[in-house]
């Protein structure tokens, strides 16, 4: 799967990973995930202790500084720079997730109770959008499907609709009707319950900066992010998606990586891989974003058309 000359230093070799690796050891104090961020106060209050997690890439990881100043968060503004510079308005404590819908123990689950018993693991994906561009990142989580056979899916589940924090008063965006808030995606159960879905809450073994869907976001690696989640409702019928609403020529509602399917409007053959710089050449996009051993066979037999 990867592209590297076989010469090249694996990130591995040369990275600074033991380094952030060591440092939150040294923080390990702090116990569970959730307490270190009661410490209050400098940067080490930002700490999460994790383990490392299956499913990594040896690729090179983008910068901190560019995963946390080029976002899509449209809450916060269409520009690329719009959530770092206001999503700092939003308040992620005290934050509670509503799961709904056809489960056994339904209920408004707040972040401690999210994290309770759960060990954070340090997952290292590519992520590419639909926009094709992409990026390395070191994202610190939980996979999906421990909640989810934590609050017991019933019989009949077959998707999961999820839903984000509608709060004008703090998502500047939200006072206008530029999207039909709030935003909303869903995922197919099997895609949920596969064990490289991830509900993040941190990234380069920090808490997630507000700008990257604080205090807790999806991670599916083939297909896409979801940001600030407040609404998890289980469902026997295809949820309605916020781009599949807006644009369905556009967006289906898989949104599958797939470079074989170009966008009505441009190419997905390709990526531009974000701080590689100027003059970097783009490369090559992989079928299901470099995931397709893992999560292929959910789509066997499937319409390539329908799954973008
Ligand atoms: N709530 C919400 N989630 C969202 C978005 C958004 O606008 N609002 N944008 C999506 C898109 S298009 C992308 S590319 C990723 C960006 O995640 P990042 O900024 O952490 O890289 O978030 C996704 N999740
Ligand atoms: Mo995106």
């Amino acid at each position: 799967m990867r592209r590297k000359a076989p010469s090249d230093l694996r990130w591995s070799d040369v990275t600074p990973r033991h380094v952030w690796l060591n440092r939150r050891k040294l923080m390990a104090g702090a116990g569970a995930g959730a307490a270190a961020l009661a410490l209050g106060g400098g940067a080490s209050a930002r700490s999460l202790e994790t383990v490392p997690g299956p499913f990594s890439t040896d690729e090179a990881p983008t910068s901190f500084d560019d995963i946390t100043s080029y976002n899509n968060f449209y809450e916060f503004g269409f520009g690329k720079d719009d959530p770092k510079r206001h999503a700092g308005a939003l308040t992620t404590s005290p934050w509670s997730v509503e799961i709904d819908g056809l489960v056994e123990r339904p209920g408004s689950y707040d972040y401690d109770d999210l994290l309770r018993g759960v060990t954070l693991e340090e997952r290292i994906y590519r992520f590419r959008c639909v926009e094709a561009w992409s990026m390395v990142i070191p994202w610190v989580g939980f996979e999906l499907r421990h909640l989810l056979d934590r609050v017991g899916v019933r019989p009949g589940a077959k998707y999961v609709a999820f839903e984000t924090l509608l709060r004008p008063s703090e998502m500047r965006a939200q006072r206008t009707p530029a999207l039909d808030w709030p935003y909303r995606e869903g995922l197919r159960l099997d895609e949920a319950m596969h064990p490289l879905t991830l509900l993040a809450v941190g990234l380069y073994g920090e808490v997630l900066p507000n700008q990257n869907g604080a205090p807790i976001r999806l991670v599916v690696p083939w297909k896409y992010g979801f940001k600030s989640i407040v609404r998890m409702t289980l469902t026997e019928h295809e949820p309605a998606t916020t781009w599949n609403m807006m644009q369905p020529r556009e967006y289906g509602f898989y949104a599958n990586v797939n470079p074989e399917v170009p966008h009505p409007r441009w190419s997905q053959a390709t990526e531009r891989r974000v701080g590689a710089g100027l003059f970097a050449r783009r490369i090559p996009t992989l079928h299901l974003n470099g995931y397709a051993d893992e999560v292929a066979h959910f789509y066997d037999g499937m319409d390539p058309q329908t799954l973008f």
